[in-house]
């Protein structure tokens, strides 16, 4: 090695950014500042490099050059290769040509990570046919601007939800996701083990949030629910985030309003978001003042008379939905009481339907809720006829003997709410790392 070599640091040490890059201006000329990111491209030839390196708010242009730069500085920057993840230590100079009016002349450079392997795939590309390819390497799959821009206004949507159950005087829970029973009747459990006893991955935190309304009336969860799925579809995973809502002295009809002003405030966030990253591709929602309802049996009335095939008390599928032309977002109340789980309230006027509501778009369904059983006896009578064992419930049961409110509540599922305010068709991109029937990793 050359005496006057200098070696390049590959460790972070006391290095820390001093600005990203779109904090870079020409009024900043001939500062010194420090960046950090991933190499984006590294172009030149001879005595002269151009590399324009990324960071997490844009781009910024490095130029190396002979005579303005150290050579062992230039040196190293002409061999890096793509995603290399590096930090620069230089001075900014305006520059007519560079892409922002303004690049970094460095003087230090500390290369981290270099990459030697060229991804499966091209990172930056708009689209990736194979899903399972992507997901193989769902870190970088997740640097392609599409999922960038879904991801960030999932997070926008999130804050704005949170922000809303807090304006309106909600408490935020975090209850047990290893549990004992199962609640949701028709969805099918994931078993554990739990020390010398068998347990369950929670369906839904259903139990306790009804339970918490007794102590603090107003209750929302965010957070994982699990369904041993079978499903192979691009609406379902294994494990999915939901936002459970609770509420004491109200029914089924303030839920509905509830999840209107949800959805009102969810598209009003997507939509301020589309308009400041005009190279986002989503579709704009439009929201309609009130969110149609229909009841179950208006709506099998209208699929049988355009000749689908289904009886009252059969499931809506979504080939019938689509049959009798329901789009964007509409409820679907009063489902018949049958498969129904034990939690759900009768309806007054008719022992046949319940106190219960789907949220839809389109033929997605995005929310299920309904006014609960209250009363311990009647909650009994419901478990008994489904045979479930009472026993096993009694922890849940013995609650309802100290006064229970009158409640409902609702359970929206995260990743279809942002597929459709997003235009996302598969389940498996409104979600970091999905997991379903044939995917347990990354
Ligand atoms: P339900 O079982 O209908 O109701 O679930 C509520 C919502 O959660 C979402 N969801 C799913 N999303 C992706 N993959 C899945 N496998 C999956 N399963 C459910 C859907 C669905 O509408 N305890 C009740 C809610 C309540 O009454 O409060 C419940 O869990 O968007």
């Amino acid at each position: 090695m050359n005496q006057n070599t200098v070696m390049i640091e590959t460790e972070l040490g006391d290095w820390r950014r001093t600005h990203y890059s779109d904090r870079l201006s020409p009024q900043m000329a001939d500062s010194d500042v420090t960046v950090m990111g991933w190499v984006l491209s590294v172009r030149g030839h001879g005595n002269i490099s151009f590399m324009m390196l990324k960071d997490k708010e844009g781009e910024i242009q490095v130029l190396a050059k002979a005579g303005s730069c150290p050579d062992e500085v230039r040196e190293k920057i002409s061999r890096l290769k793509a995603h290399s993840s590096v930090g620069i230590k230089g001075t900014v100079k305006p520059s007519e040509k560079a892409p922002r009016g303004i690049e970094i002349i460095p003087k230090e450079i500390r290369v981290f990570s270099e990459v030697e392997k060229i991804p499966p795939f091209e990172p930056y590309a708009k689209t990736v046919k194979n899903i399972d390819t992507r997901l193989e390497v769902r870190p970088i799959d997740l640097k392609r601007k599409s999922l960038q821009h879904i991801f960030k206004a999932r997070s926008k949507i999130l804050q704005a939800i949170r922000n809303y159950f807090y304006e309106n005087g909600f408490l935020e829970i975090n209850t047990p996701k290893m549990i004992a029973t199962a609640t949701e009747g028709g969805a099918a459990l994931f078993p554990i083990f739990y020390y010398n006893k068998e347990a369950f991955l929670a369906q839904s935190p259903q139990l306790y949030k009804e339970q918490l309304t007794m102590s603090f009336e107003k209750v929302f969860e965010i957070a994982p629910i699990f369904r041993a799925e079978p499903s192979r579809t691009n609406r379902h995973l294994a494990e999915a985030i939901s936002i459970d809502v609770e509420e004491a002295y109200v029914d089924y009809n303030d839920i509905m309003k509830r999840i209107e002003d949800l959805i009102k405030i969810s598209i009003k966030t997507v939509n301020d978001y589309f308009k400041e990253n005009t190279d986002s591709e989503f579709i704009t929602v439009n929201m309609p003042d009130k969110i149609p309802q229909y009841t179950y049996s208006e709506l099998v009335d209208k699929m049988q008379k355009v000749g689908a095939k289904t009886e009252w008390g059969d499931d809506l599928y979504p080939s019938n939905l689509k049959k009798i032309g329901l789009s964007g977002f509409y409820f679907i109340k009063d489902w018949p009481i049958g498969p129904k789980p034990f939690y759900v309230k009768m309806s007054k006027s008719d022992p046949k339907i319940s106190e219960s509501f789907d949220l839809m778009f389109g033929d997605l369904e995005l929310s299920s809720g309904s006014t609960r059983v209250e009363k311990r006896a009647e909650l009994e009578e419901r478990m008994k006829n489904k045979g479930l064992k009472i026993d096993a419930f009694e922890y849940h049961l013995r609650a309802f003997d100290y006064g229970m409110p009158p409640h409902a509540g609702c359970g929206i599922g995260l990743e279809r709410l942002i597929m459709s305010l997003t235009g996302t068709e598969n389940i498996r991109d409104a979600t970091f790392y999905p997991r379903d029937v044939d995917r347990l990793t990354p």
